[in-house]
């Protein structure tokens, strides 16, 4: 195999690498690993002064897996799936970064790994066929192929309260958290937010300070995670299973192990629907939306049913009714917004230091440098913490300053939302590519991103093997699929308030934001793109600009 690099391209001098992967988080260390395995030359750029991505970022306390570890853990090597004992069915934020480390180390990949470097510009030139890059230090470097594997929610959002900046005490993001431990010990603490990262924190937090205040906008339906110690026999039977497990994984249209139900609400008599939402109440993580019964999330009856059952668990666990009556969602069935998962959450609302402020009845009005003013007063703190989401789906790719052919900027592209093909690629921007980004998943996000991975992969060899050296999707393609996605997006349960829809952020364009067609389907996508010679994409060779389809 020839490596790209250091052939002539009638450029003064060739690109610094075959490619340039943005970002070290679980899809960007796997498209390193697979680049280098595939003979390119290739480096990776990292902001972070760790590896991880969203689990080097989000080291909040509580922070873990809602996917049961093995599953959200690379499959590429069997070797290294048997070598891994995860502790935890869903493990901790601290064990993930080991293993992520651990990833790096085996496949020696960390050096090619540049950490501390912020890609702040990125810039197509057109003659030559190659990417310019610059990060925040100033340093540049020049790749032929660039991948961004900058993730869905990696930029953190602040909401533009008054007088953000004037609080005095010390504050912290979920999705910014740093790296040496936050002292809760005594301290009079708030938490803003009560999506995914705001209920895992909480009961941690709760532990520790003197008083919690929990600032709520809206409540979650929340269940319990249910996680737990992996046995000594679950580990037998995981390592001895792992092309079972790959399998299932692989048919799954979600990307997980739980398996669908049979049966619907209506199919059971009211004492056996108990049994069975107990059933679920009791079983781990998103088996409550894949393994419930096939109408509860279709079915406004079913899902009230259900939701109703949840809100009598909230009535039991928490002593305060008032309080109890303030956590039951009002505004969105069961499975509408990505529903958190808990450990301990709603019985956090029983101990004295903590208590609970709906902003739908006293919203924030001013941030002063004490604390935060409500329509009932001020409240003083020494910490605040915000838990107040991401910028999903395009965040990031959209402050990398990425600028394609003929000076399109991706921000112009994109000015109604994402348009891609795949969720890999967008036209006007040769030789770019965003595994993990939007459009990838509806589901256990590392399955489908490795599927990704793999296949801009397979796309660089295919060009390596026929002489070409750029590839952009046609827009038709690009059309057809953003089409499919904005239809898929009329089908599914998640509703318009979810933040998949972009609506969290003021301003923002509503657009669906993820590909909710399954696995099985991107698979077979995938499989007729190839099929067809790639007559989706625009294969060029630089040096001489001639195209073509096959
Ligand atoms: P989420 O799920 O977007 O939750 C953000 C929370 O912040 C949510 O409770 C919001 O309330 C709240 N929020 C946002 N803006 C405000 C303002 N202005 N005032 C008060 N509260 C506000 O983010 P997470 O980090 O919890 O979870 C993100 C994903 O990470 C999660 O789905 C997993 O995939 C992992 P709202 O509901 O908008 O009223």
């Amino acid at each position: 195999m020839t490596p790209l690099t250091g052939r002539a391209y009638g450029h003064p001098r060739p690109p610094d690498v075959d490619v340039l992967v943005v970002g070290a988080g679980i899809t960007g260390i796997y498209q390193l690993y697979r680049a280098l395995e595939a003979g390119f030359s290739a480096e990776l750029w990292e902001a972070g002064g760790g590896v991880g991505g969203t689990w080097y970022w989000n080291r909040y306390p509580g922070a873990r897996f809602d996917s049961e570890s093995y599953t959200y853990a690379y499959l590429f090597s069997k070797e290294l799936f048997e070598e891994w004992s995860w502790c935890e069915h869903f493990a901790e934020q601290p064990e993930i970064e080991r293993y992520l480390n651990h990833v790096v180390d085996r496949f020696d990949l960390d050096r090619h790994i540049h950490l501390g470097a912020r890609v702040t510009a990125a810039t197509y030139d057109e003659p030559s066929g190659t990417w310019t890059l610059t990060a925040g230090d100033g340093s540049t470097t020049s790749a032929r192929f660039l991948v961004a594997a900058t993730g869905v929610l990696s930029v953190p959002y602040f909401p533009d309260i008054p007088g953000r900046h004037d609080f005095g005490g010390e504050s912290y993001h979920t999705g910014l958290w740093p790296t040496t431990p936050v002292d809760f010990t005594g301290k009079r603490v708030a938490v803003i937010g009560t999506g995914s990262s705001g209920v895992q924190i909480i009961p941690l937090i709760a532990e520790e300070a003197a008083s919690l205040t929990v600032y709520q906008r809206t409540p979650n339906w929340c269940t319990p995670l249910n996680n737990g110690p992996i046995t000594a026999a679950e580990q037998a039977h995981l390592q001895a299973e792992f092309e079972a497990i790959k399998e299932i994984l692989d048919t799954s249209p979600a990307g997980f192990l739980h398996q669908p139900h049979d049966r619907a609400s209506t199919d059971d008599p009211p004492a056996e629907r108990r049994a069975f939402f107990e059933k679920m109440w009791r079983s781990p993580g998103f088996s409550k939306l894949i393994s419930h019964y096939t109408d509860v999330l279709f079915d406004d009856r079913a899902n009230a049913q259900w939701c109703e059952f949840i809100a009598d668990k909230v009535r039991g666990i928490v002593r305060d009714p008032a309080v109890a009556e303030k956590l039951i969602p009002k505004d969105h069935r069961f499975g509408e917004k990505r529903p958190p998962f808990v450990t301990g959450y709603y019985e956090t609302y029983n101990k004295p230091n903590v208590s609970l402020v709906d902003l739908q009845e006293t919203p924030i009005v001013d941030m002063t440098a004490a604390g935060i003013e409500t329509a009932d007063g001020v409240r003083e703190f020494d910490i605040v913490v915000w838990a107040t989401g991401f910028d999903f789906g395009t965040g990031a790719l959209l402050r990398m300053g990425i600028v394609g052919r003929g000076g399109l900027t991706l921000a112009e592209h994109w000015s109604e939302g994402p348009r891609t093909f795949l969720g890999i690629q967008t036209a006007g921007f040769p030789n770019l590519f965003f595994p993990g980004g939007p459009h990838a998943a509806a589901g256990n996000n590392p399955r489908y991103n490795g599927d990704q991975v793999d296949f801009v992969t397979d796309t660089l060899v295919h060009l390596r093997d026929r002489g070409y050296d750029s590839v952009e999707v046609e827009p038709t393609a690009e059309q057809r699929w953003t089409a499919m996605i904005d239809r898929g997006a009329a089908k599914s349960t998640f509703g318009e308030i979810s933040y998949y829809f972009g609506t969290n952020i003021p301003g923002k364009p509503k657009k669906y934001l993820l590909n909710s067609g399954g696995r099985p389907k991107l698979f077979a996508m995938i499989d007729e793109v190839v099929a067809n010679g790639y007559k989706a994409f625009r294969l060029a060779r630089s040096a001489d600009s001639s195209t073509s389809s096959a």
